[in-house]
């Protein structure tokens, strides 16, 4: 009788334990995943409150966009140029991958391969990208990370433009004008749709290489379905490389994680972050690199004379092998890269000289089922609001919540300084600044694209967890909405 009693106190406590974990999860669904809008006009926000004082206080800064007096993010395209045009197809679908590790991936892709077909174009190209959806129901959308283009362009579900879906067809059409190393992946329901598989490298070469190398690679770092890979690799990617060649290697992350990047057998430089060159770039010898989710590292290094050169994360198994012969030495003692005080500033640089018509404050936050910025999240976050041509200082502190990689459409960002102290080195311009818990820096943007752009965490799952909001510019309107009712749910 005794024992009985016993054996029911512990199926109570089960049971009670049982009902806490349901409630809990139910919880978390019920905010991330069924909470969402019924319909948002990204366009039609409240001003962002707190920071600074607005020097543009209009009424369309304070009441909203009124449709009539606003330009449409629809009507703003690619203007009519001679450029060449370079024209790609891009076919959605559900598919079966055979990954070299024997599994096989249901995944969607783009032309029936994850990560997609690489874009490569020269810089000053015309791109234009018919996108086709063949069965992904809830619609596709394809954003091209870290191009500045016009915001008819981006590929932001319910911002941008209508996720496409099956049947329909979006074509996209740009001007590639910076080059460097970007991707592409979908902007509907991006949490689970990236890491289905819908995204691809898109490289713009330049019309005239900055630095020497013989050869090049793109490294795309993934994780699909939770497997990691690169370049859809699961035992590792082999660059073939003879000694003493050159070797440019642009590494791109498409993951949610931050990858602690190693590389042993030869020393390296980093010559440019986001696609964009470091001034000067100095060798690093026993560095490691951490890149964050959509951030790009691009490499450059010789072969030695003899043996491998091998780049790799030891956490996630990611390697990529260069060359071919006698392993390299591991280092034992290792440093992370940084580039608060890497390459060289340039002659008569004139950040210190300016001046900032707006100084804005994010706090990534999170709390016990949501990602915050400034403590709110997602459509209820009040945008940014900015006038064309001013200048603008981002203050972005990681208050917690792990690594915060945070990316900015549209535009690119100049890194001011990190944790108080200003950059040292070579003039750092990013899309996507990786911030760490109780890192603060500040950036300067260029208002100088207007648009709706989206800015974000690049962690995706924090993203779909509340962590994104608007950098709207005044006067811009959008005739597409985000929430349940048009299915437009860009970081689901
Ligand atoms: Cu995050």
């Amino acid at each position: 009788m005794r024992k009985l009693t016993w054996k029911w106190n512990i199926s109570l406590i089960l049971l009670a334990v049982v009902i806490l974990l349901g409630a809990t999860a139910g919880t978390y669904f019920w905010q991330i995943r069924l909470q969402k809008p019924l319909e948002v006009n990204m366009g039609q926000m409240h001003h962002m409150d707190g920071g600074a004082k607005h020097a543009h206080e209009g009424e369309l800064a304070k009441e909203g966009v009124s449709e009539q007096a606003a330009r449409s993010c629809k009507e703003i395209t690619a203007g009519v140029s001679d450029a060449p045009v370079q024209e790609f197809r891009l076919t959605a679908a559900q598919t079966i991958q055979e990954l070299d590790n024997g599994q096989s991936e249901k995944v969607w892709a783009f032309n029936g391969i994850t990560p997609g077909p690489e874009i490569r174009v020269t810089e000053g190209d015309r791109v234009r990208v018919v996108l086709d959806n063949q069965d992904i129901q809830e619609g596709v959308t394809v954003h091209w990370h870290g191009i500045v283009l016009p915001c008819s362009q981006d590929g932001v579900a319910g911002v941008t433009q209508d996720a496409v879906k099956p049947g329909e067809q979006f074509i996209y059409e740009f001007v590639a004008v910076s080059p460097g190393t970007y991707w592409y992946h979908s902007h509907q329901a991006s949490s689970e749709q990236v890491k289905k598989g819908l995204l691809g490298r898109f490289i713009v070469e330049p019309k005239k290489e900055t630095f020497d190398y013989d050869q090049e690679e793109s490294i795309l770092l993934q994780q699909l379905n939770g497997t990691f890979l690169v370049n859809g690799s699961a035992k590792g990617w082999s660059v073939e490389a003879a000694p003493g060649e050159k070797l440019r290697l642009r590494v791109i992350n498409a993951a949610n994680d931050t990858f602690d990047m190693s590389v042993n057998g030869a020393s390296y430089r980093i010559i440019a972050l986001d696609g964009h060159d470091l001034n000067e770039p100095g060798m690093l010898d026993h560095h490691d690199f951490n890149i964050g989710a959509g951030q790009r590292y691009d490499l450059l290094l010789q072969m030695p004379e003899q043996g491998k050169v091998i780049l790799a994360s030891e956490a996630a198994g990611l390697k990529v092998i260069v060359g071919v012969g006698s392993e390299p030495l591991t280092r034992p003692e290792r440093t992370v890269f940084t580039f608060a005080n890497y390459g060289a500033p340039v002659p008569n640089d004139s950040v210190e000289r300016f001046i900032f018509d707006q100084n804005l404050q994010i706090k990534l936050d999170q709390n016990l089922f949501i990602n915050t910025i400034n403590g709110q999240s997602f459509h209820e976050i009040p945008p940014m609001v900015v006038a064309e041509g001013e200048n603008v200082k981002i203050t972005i502190t990681n208050a917690g919540g792990g690594d915060h990689p945070f990316h900015l459409h549209g535009h690119t960002f100049r890194v001011l300084s990190r944790n108080g102290q200003p950059l040292q080195g070579s003039p750092v311009y990013l899309d996507t600044l990786l911030t760490q818990q109780g890192e603060t820096f500040e950036v300067y943007v260029k208002a100088d694209n207007p648009g709706l752009w989206m800015m974000h965490c690049h962690n995706l799952m924090h993203a779909s967890m509340g962590m994104s909001m608007m950098f709207n510019y005044e006067g811009i309107s959008t005739p597409y909405r985000v929430g349940t009712k048009s299915g437009n749910l860009p970081d689901l």
